[in-house]
């Protein structure tokens, strides 16, 4: 019979919780060179109320996960740590060239087709889990479609930087 009332305590707890879900948990593969990557889901807010969220973990990876957004500076896209990010009813992507976390001072390296388990915190004490499938840098490129656009870094697509080269030279450097 405690057993059973528990259980039940233990029902309501949750119930009570706001209703939130994460899915589609990516973390991109660390780009040679670098000791940083980001991590991509998608969050809904599926209640009323906002909820923010204040922090990641992935304790197998770094210790140092940082919240970060992509803000327009000097004509580029930069990364900007934020301290938290307001997840309003509805859905919201976290994505490449987007807002994402970023697995700072990385020191374990995750490879492509691993996965680790990614804890997400918020401001209300809750805390959401998911399994997070490691992706090439390309893979990732491609799951968001990003072919086209500059993800935001060194690393996008290098046929991006196929046209626009081979100007500048014309200037009247005519010899003999
Ligand atoms: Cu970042």
């Amino acid at each position: 019979m405690k057993k059973i009332l528990i259980l039940g305590a233990l029902i309501s707890g949750s119930a009570m919780a706001a209703d939130l879900n994460v899915k589609d948990c990516l973390i991109q593969e660390v780009v040679p060179g670098k000791e940083m990557t980001g991590g991509f889901f998608t969050l809904e807010n599926g209640g009323k109320d906002t909820v923010k969220l204040v922090g990641a973990s992935v304790e197998k990876i770094t210790d140092k996960v940082e919240l970060h957004e992509m803000i327009h500076k000097d004509g580029k896209m930069e990364m900007s740590q934020i301290q938290s990010y307001d997840v309003t009813p509805g859905e919201h992507q976290f994505k490449k060239g987007g807002y994402h976390i970023m697995f700072m001072e990385v020191k374990h390296f995750p490879k492509a087709g691993e996965t680790y388990p990614v804890e997400l915190k918020f401001d209300n004490k809750e805390t959401l889990k998911c399994d997070a499938k490691v992706l090439t840098v390309e893979e990732t490129i491609k799951h968001f479609k990003l072919d086209d656009e500059k993800a935001g870094g060194h690393d996008h697509d290098k046929k991006a930087d196929d046209h626009g080269h081979g100007h500048g030279k014309e200037d009247g450097k005519a010899k003999g």
